[in-house]
């Protein structure tokens, strides 16, 4: 076998957005598209000669191809290992869990995430370094540069590695290990939960939840632990099966494209007790009750309200965190821990260095993510077991648990409206003359609205100082509402605008309120202060969630 270095040509829009490289798959296959990017990884990084390397994705179409080529660069540019998951699946908070155990290199996950997938649909690839955590900005500007300037790639000239057979094979002087996809996530899940108290609430006969997979890469983690070591009966996992094409399926676990799910949670008292869904790739989650949603926001809230009664983490949380467009609700319940509470921007490469720094221990997005310092991904499942372990301890309707944290704490009315596939130069201009805009606004009445602070949200990392601008731009009321406008940085079809409406509610006689009712006034101001409708053309949003 030989190592070729072929002739390339740099591609201009390599840029890694809010969570890694995101296009059409037809992007991807074009000649040297991912080798390029694979190349620009590598070389942006430095002492990887002999190391280990994990890779592995959600199992969308072109996972396996792409998995193949990415073999043979690192082969070519000197990795030792490579750790593959069987069939090339790995769940995203799975690899960041095996790039941690295995003391590697860093890792190469494959994934569009909630994007669909499919021959037509999107693909991505991130990088993550040897914390398990999504390469921070520094890298990933570092990789785009190189890709803009790349000549030519290294690549070892081998056949398909088969990725169907637990076991070791070479390329070249690389060891290539398939690993079991589920075995070391399953572990750490089971030091971290009381699976006994857990395998008590399904025993007892009283309970029963349904967790939707979407087809995606969840799949095989949930019937294992849910059914074989939970002993949930074996039609608890529903779209168990991952499929290239997530069954033509959006694999976004909200209320929107969890379809299914949220059909049989609205049946009833026939309705199961517990509802559950996870993303293409298993970061997300999205957690119901009979006739009832708990918002990602109140999720880690309530997760943090009851963190010391779960076995990991009995000792207490160090601090959370949260993106700013998130709701405020886990500030209420940090400020009665008496810990710290770190707003970040959206994206949860932000979370990693306060996590490594012990300062916090459990952080989330209201984008359905929620996780803890036992990775550094947001993690689905995790927090799906979370809830098991609460229901397990408390015994009671996800719905009680809900309605007495808000009648503890208030409640934080919060909502999102996304205009998916907006002309990306409108939603540009949009966003560009809002910005101009802002300074203008402070002060300003808009109706019992007064105007405390409009900005362009900027963070300063607090462990190493550096600085992401342009995060999203704010407007906060005097008494507490706030409204904010974001482009997303993970589509691939022009642009998506996304607006995030908050207002807080201490009178627990509102607390049954619609939340599309009680932030009707902010959501018109939303629209007026922007001038949404007259901009996109668009009367109403794509999702609300
Ligand atoms: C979205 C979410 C963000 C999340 C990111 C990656 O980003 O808003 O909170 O971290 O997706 O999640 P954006 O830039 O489109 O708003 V995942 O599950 O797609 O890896
Ligand atoms: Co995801």
């Amino acid at each position: 076998m030989t190592i070729l270095t072929i002739a390339t040509k740099p591609f201009d829009d390599q840029r890694p957005g809010t969570s890694g490289l995101r296009k059409k798959v037809s992007v991807f296959q074009q000649p040297h598209y991912l080798e390029n990017f694979v190349q620009a990884i590598f070389d942006s990084l430095a002492g990887y000669q002999g190391q280990t390397l994990v890779v592995g994705g959600d199992g969308r179409f072109y996972n396996r191809e792409a998995i193949q080529i990415i073999l043979r660069i690192a082969a070519a540019n000197g990795f030792g290992r490579v750790l593959v998951g069987q069939y090339g699946i790995l769940s995203t908070p799975a690899a960041s869990c095996i790039i941690r155990r295995s003391g590697a290199f860093g890792g190469i996950i494959l994934s569009a995430s909630h994007n669909p997938g499919g021959p037509h649909g999107d693909f991505g690839i991130k990088y993550n370094t040897g914390n398990g955590g999504p390469a921070p900005e520094k890298i990933t500007e570092a990789i785009y540069q190189r890709s803009r300037e790349i000549h030519s790639y290294h690549i070892a000239e081998s056949g398909d590695i088969p990725l169907e057979t637990l076991g070791t094979v070479q390329i070249e002087d690389m060891h290539v290990e398939i690993i079991d996809s589920v075995a070391d996530y399953a572990r750490l899940m089971e030091n971290l939960f009381d699976f006994d108290q857990i395998h008590g609430l399904f025993n007892s006969g009283l309970f029963t939840m349904r967790f939707d997979a979407m087809h995606a890469v969840t799949g095989p983690y949930a019937h294992l632990i849910l059914e074989e070591r939970l002993g949930a009966p074996p039609n608890t996992v529903m779209n168990g099966t991952p499929l290239a094409d997530f069954g033509g399926g959006h694999p976004d676990p909200n209320l929107t494209y969890a379809s299914d799910l949220v059909a049989v949670m609205k049946g009833g008292f026939l309705s199961p007790d517990f509802g559950a869904a996870s993303d293409g790739d298993g970061d997300r989650n999205m957690i119901l009750g009979r006739n009832c949603f708990v918002t990602p926001s109140d999720s880690l809230a309530i997760l943090t309200d009851h963190a010391t009664r779960v076995p990991g983490y009995a000792k207490g949380l160090a601090g959370v965190a949260r993106s700013m467009p998130t709701s405020a609700a886990v500030d209420h319940v940090a400020e009665r821990l008496g810990i710290p509470c770190y707003e970040t921007p959206t994206g949860w490469k932000f979370f990693g260095n306060l996590l490594d720094a012990g300062s916090v221990t459990l952080c989330g997005e209201e984008s359905f993510g929620t996780g803890s310092d036992h990775v550094r991904e947001k993690d689905g499942l995790w927090a799906v077991l979370f809830w098991l372990n609460i229901l397990a301890i408390r015994r009671q309707p996800v719905e009680e648990i809900l309605r007495e944290h808000w009648a503890r704490y208030g409640r934080n009315f919060y909502t999102r409206h996304d205009y998916e596939g907006v002309d990306s130069t409108r939603a540009q201009e949009l966003m560009h003359d809002l910005r101009v805009k802002l300074p203008g606004l402070r002060g300003k009445d808009f109706g019992s609205h007064r105007v405390m602070e409009a900005d362009d949200y900027s963070y300063t990392d607090p462990v190493d100082h550096s600085v992401s601008t342009g995060q999203g731009l704010r407007i906060l009321f005097e008494n507490g509402s706030r409204i904010v406008y974001r482009l997303s940085g993970t589509g691939t079809e022009g642009a998506t605008l996304r607006i995030y409406i908050e207002a807080y509610e201490r009178d627990a006689a509102r607390h049954q309120d619609d939340t599309q009712t009680y932030l009707g006034s902010l959501i018109q101001l939303a629209d007026e202060i922007a001038a949404i409708t007259e901009r996109t053309g668009r009367d109403a949003p794509t999702v609300i969630t």
